[in-house]
């Protein structure tokens, strides 16, 4: 058959996304579905049940990874992988991560429906808890698997309620017995949406990122003197979420005060106690995320953040304690499939931009150990880990068919 005008199946494609967008989904026509939640597992066995259909092995590994494997002619070959995370933020949208599952299923579902069968093995990967909103870190089942992460430290993370991640694991059925560790892969292709104004803004259909940004989260607690909020003179007060909110503004002023653009930093979660509006906080933490292509850039903000941060613990008299969470280095992708991302776009008729990747993926880790590359489609008005969150069908098969094709070329070469 001539390969060259093969295409995914769009509706079908558009089909499995809406079947999942129903698991968590929320009025507003986002998604919850947190990471070993049951919706988590719900859209898990649904995915598991699909990949049965197509007579696929299925493997899950200690962190619940799920690998669906399509045999290759020659199965002493490394395998070709692609796949991202079916779980989503807290009201997220219906595309990030699911659009990469459910594209890499889908070219499996094309392959084998055109009895195609590839030089090497084809593997279609779920990564459990990419998201790292309820368990942190992000991408931490991708890490384990890579050799970055220890798999009892990852066990050991703990929700807000205090759940284990391993408990949780168990508790949905996915904690499996093969272990999480990497064996060797020809080439790891991520499909995504691009969750930023870019594409849009260019008018381009497909994005091929050079490579994801560094990801370093902290974790800041201030012990403060909690008293009665009346009779307490201002002067002498410890108030810890006074103290917390000058930190904050400190991490939204760094960027601009190092006078450097390609570095962003936020406090995207707080807790406060006892959190009650006539009792002075004695006890705060929240979070900090900088980002930036230069590794070294990012760490210098943080030393500047911490001189900022003990000043002001100081001043108020509310020790503080400073936890550096997760790092990952940012992920300089494999030049020559990067190319080869732009090239298929271009060869079916899809304009295509190369850019940099302010979200991280499980293809940072991946990039540790394996050629890896991504495939970007537009986010309308550039908006994602929203429930307005959305990207149009169209893009959504044309991302799905320089899949489908980069995974061919990959999965033909046989050395
Ligand atoms: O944080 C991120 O960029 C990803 O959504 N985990
Ligand atoms: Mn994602
Ligand atoms: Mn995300």
């Amino acid at each position: 058959m001539d390969m060259n005008s093969l295409r995914i199946n769009g509706k079908r494609l558009q089909s499995t996304l809406e079947e999942m967008a129903k698991i968590g989904g929320t009025p507003n026509g986002g998604v919850t579905r947190l990471a070993l939640s049951d919706e988590d597992k719900k859209a898990r066995d649904l995915f598991v049940s699909w990949l049965e259909e197509l007579d696929m092995e299925i493997t899950i590994d200690e962190m619940g990874n799920i690998f669906g494997k399509m045999p290759g002619k020659n199965n002493d070959l490394d395998p070709v992988m692609s796949g991202s995370h079916i779980d989503s933020q807290p009201k997220g949208g219906r595309f990030d991560g699911i659009l990469g599952v459910m594209g890499a299923l889908e070219v499996a579902r094309t392959l084998k429906e055109n009895n195609i069968q590839l030089e090497r093995p084809y593997i279609v990967v779920d990564w459990t808890n990419e998201e790292g909103s309820r368990f942190s870190p992000a991408m931490v089942s991708s890490g384990v698997w890579a050799g970055e992460l220890s798999l009892d430290w990852a066990y050991n993370r703990t929700d807000i309620n205090g759940k284990k991640q391993g408990e949780e694991l168990e508790r949905i059925g996915y904690k499996g017995s093969v272990p999480a560790k990497k064996h060797p892969v020809h080439a790891y292709y991520e499909y995504h949406i691009e969750q930023g104004p870019i594409l849009e803004r260019e008018d381009k259909t497909i994005g091929a990122p050079k490579g994801i940004v560094c990801l370093h989260w902290y974790d800041i607690y201030l012990e403060g003197e909690a008293n009665q909020v009346g009779p307490t003179p201002m002067v002498g007060r410890h108030d810890a979420l006074v103290a917390a909110s000058e930190m904050i503004t400190a991490v939204n002023k760094m960027p601009a005060k190092m006078g450097i653009d390609n570095l962003v930093a936020t406090v995207g979660e707080i807790q406060n106690q006892p959190n009650s509006r006539n009792i002075i906080p004695n006890g705060v933490h929240f979070t900090v995320d900088i980002r930036s292509w230069d590794d070294d850039l990012a760490i210098r903000g943080w030393e500047s953040l911490k001189k900022d941060f003990n000043e002001i613990a100081e001043r108020h008299g509310t020790p503080l304690r400073m936890e550096e969470t997760w790092r990952v280095e940012h992920a300089p992708f494999d030049d020559r499939l990067v190319k080869r991302v732009l090239e298929t776009a271009e060869e079916i008729g899809y304009s295509s931009h190369y850019m940099v990747s302010g979200a991280g993926h499980d293809a940072s880790y991946m990039n540790h150990f394996c050629p890896t590359a991504m495939i970007f489609v537009p986010s309308i008005n550039g908006r994602s880990h929203v429930e307005v969150e959305n990207t149009s069908w169209e893009d959504c098969a044309a991302g799905a068919n320089v899949l489908l094709h980069s995974v061919i070329k990959s999965a033909s070469e046989t050395e």
